[in-house]
C-alpha cells in the first residue's frame, strides 16, 4: 500500500542545466566558465573543466530515452545564451543552436516528458562581462530580453513552462561576495546592483514573454529559487533578528519581487541606510510591480544557521550583508560530508508552508534536491550497478516532508531531482555525483543507478 500518495499529474521528473550537460561542442560564444577554466584550470576538480561535460550535445537522444526508461514525465535544462545567440546585441540566433535545441524540445517530448526550458543558469557569455560588466549592466539586461525574444519566437509552440533564471542569488553570492565563482569579486556595492538588476531583468523577460502572448498560448513562466530557510541559534531577540535579515538578503530579495512586486522593506531599509541601495528608476520598479511570475521552483538543498553578531564587523572590506549576522555552525547537525552541506528534509516542510501563507500560495514545485556522493563507485555491485540506497533514503525523506506540506493545502505540484545523469559541476567538477544514472568520464556510458529503478516505480506510482 501506498503511504505517500502525490496530487494528481505530480511531476516526477529530474533537472540540469546546459553548461553542465552539453559540452561546448560547436559553441559559438564562450561563458565565463569556458573562459574561467581557460585562464585557471586548476581551480576545477582534477582540473576537469566545461568542455566535455556529459556529452549531452552528442548523445541527446540516448540520453533522453533513459529518462524515459526510469519513469520521468518532466525535465528541465537550460538554453545556452552562448550556444543559441549568434550575435549577443542583436539577438540574432545561431543557426546550429537552433537546430540543436529544436532537436532537444522535440525529442523531450517525443519520449513523453514535458519541457521545461530555463534561460540563464550561471552562464554569462564572458563578452559581456568584459564589455559591460555583465549583471552590472542594465544593457545586459536588454540583451538578455532580446536572448529570450529569440527563444519565445522560436520555441514558445512546444514549450510551456518557462524559467527567467536559475538560482540568481547565487550570482550575487558566488560572483560578488564569496569567491566561488568568477568574477570572485568581493563588493557590496555592486553585489546589491546586480541584485537588482537580476530582478529586473526577470521582469522584463517575463513582460516581453506576456507582450508575445505567450501565455494566451497556454504558455506559464516562473522562477527558480534556491531557498535556505534561516534558523535563528536560539530564540533571542539579537538571534531571531538577526536570521530575519539573512532570509531577507538571501530569500526574500528575489522571492518577494518575483511573487509580490516588491522588495522587503527591511531589507531596502538597511540599504539605504548605508547608502548601497541599487539604482532603480520609477519605471522599472513599476515592471517589477506589474510583472510577476506564474509559478516557482524552489531548490533546497539545506537550511541556513544564522545567530547575531559575535564580532564587531569588519569594515576594510566595505559594505556586506555580514554585517547584521553571522553563519551558525550549529553543534550536531546532520551532514553531507561530500559537499559540506547541512541535511535537514523538514526544511522542505517549512518552505511549503511559508509558500501557503506568506506567498499567496503560489503553484511551486521542488526543482532541485539531490545529495551529491564522491565515490560512488565503490557501491557497485556485481552487474556494475550502483547501488545508492543512501539517496533512495535521502529522497524519501525529503518526499514525506513535502508530503505532509501538501497535505496541509501547499499547493506542490512536483519534484525533480539534481540531476537525471551525474553531470558536471562548477568548480567541483565531477567530485560529486547526483544523478539516477551514473556516467563513466573515461568511456561516457551511463547506467542507471539503484535509485533510477525506484523513481520509475514511485513515479508509476505516484507515491510511495
Ligand atoms: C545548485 C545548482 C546546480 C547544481 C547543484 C548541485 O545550486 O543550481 O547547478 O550544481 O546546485 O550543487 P553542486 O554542483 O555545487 O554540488
Amino acid at each position: 500500500m501506498r503511504q505517500y500518495l502525490f496530487p494528481k499529474n505530480f511531476w516526477w521528473g529530474a533537472a540540469t542545466s546546459g553548461p553542465q550537460s552539453e559540452g561546448d561542442f560547436n559553441k559559438s560564444h564562450k561563458n565565463i566558465f569556458d573562459y574561467w577554466y581557460e585562464i585557471e584550470p586548476e581551480a576545477f576538480f582534477d582540473r576537469v573543466g566545461p568542455k566535455v561535460t556529459s556529452n549531452f550535445y552528442n548523445s541527446y537522444k540516448e540520453d533522453l530515452a533513459m529518462l524515459k526508461e526510469i519513469g520521468l514525465n518532466s525535465f528541465r535544462t537550460s538554453i545556452q545564451w552562448t550556444r543559441f545567440i549568434k550575435d549577443l546585441e542583436s539577438g540574432e540566433p545561431d543557426e546550429d543552436g537552433v537546430r540543436f535545441y529544436n532537436n532537444v524540445i522535440d525529442e523531450i517530448i517525443k519520449n513523453g516528458m514535458l519541457p521545461v526550458m530555463n534561460l540563464h543558469h550561471f552562464d554569462l557569455p564572458i563578452e559581456l562581462y568584459e564589455k559591460y560588466g555583465g549583471w552590472e549592466s542594465k544593457h545586459v539586461v536588454d540583451l538578455f530580453v532580446k536572448f529570450a525574444e529569440t527563444a519565445f519566437k522560436l520555441f514558445s509552440d512546444r514549450v510551456k513552462h518557462w524559467v527567467t533564471f536559475n538560482e540568481p542569488i547565487v550570482i550575487v553570492e558566488a560572483g560578488y561576495l564569496y569567491q566561488f565563482h568568477y568574477p570572485k569579486i568581493v563588493d557590496g556595492k555592486k553585489a546589491v546592483q546586480v541584485l537588482y538588476n537580476l530582478n529586473l531583468a526577470s521582469a522584463k523577460v517575463i513582460k516581453k514573454f506576456r507582450e508575445m502572448e505567450c501565455d494566451k498560448k497556454g504558455g506559464k513562466i516562473g522562477i527558480i529559487l534556491n531557498l535556505t530557510p534561516s534558523y535563528p541559534r536560539s530564540n533571542n531577540e539579537e538571534d531571531l533578528k538577526a536570521a530575519e535579515i539573512a532570509d531577507a538578503m538571501f530569500n526574500r530579495s528575489f522571492l518577494d519581487p518575483s511573487i509580490k512586486g516588491e522588495f522587503p522593506k527591511i531589507l531596502t531599509d538597511i540599504l539605504e541606510k548605508d547608502k548601497v541601495i541599487w539604482e532603480a528608476s520609477e519605471e522599472e520598479l513599476s515592471i517589477i510591480k506589474n510583472n510577476t511570475i506564474d509559478f516557482l521552483g524552489v531548490n533546497y538543498y539545506q537550511p541556513r544557521r544564522i545567530k547575531a553578531k559575535e564580532s564587531e564587523f569588519d569594515e576594510s572590506k566595505g559594505w556586506l550583508p555580514e554585517k547584521y549576522f553571522d553563519f551558525y555552525d550549529m553543534p550536531g547537525k546532520r551532514m553531507n560530508p561530500y559537499r559540506g552541506w547541512e541535511i535537514y528534509p523538514e526544511g522542505i516542510y517549512d518552505i511549503a508552508i511559508n509558500i501557503k501563507n506568506n506567498y499567496n500560495n503560489i503553484p511551486w514545485f521542488v526543482s532541485e534536491n539531490g545529495m551529491g556522493v564522491e565515490g560512488e563507485e565503490k557501491y557497485k555491485n556485481k552487474d556494475g550497478i550502483i547501488e545508492d540506497d543512501y539517496r533512495i533514503d535521502f529522497i524519501k525523506e525529503h518526499l514525506q516532508n513535502l508530503h505532509r506540506g501538501i497535505k496541509e493545502g501547499s499547493n506542490c505540484f512536483g519534484y525533480h531531482l539534481w540531476t537525471p545523469i551525474d553531470c558536471w559541476s562548477w568548480t567541483n567538477a565531477y567530485k560529486n555525483r547526483y544523478g539516477y544514472i551514473s556516467l563513466d568520464l573515461r568511456t561516457l556510458k551511463k547506467t542507471i543507478k539503484k535509485s533510477g529503478r525506484w523513481i520509475k516505480k514511485v513515479s508509476e506510482d505516484n507515491g510511495f
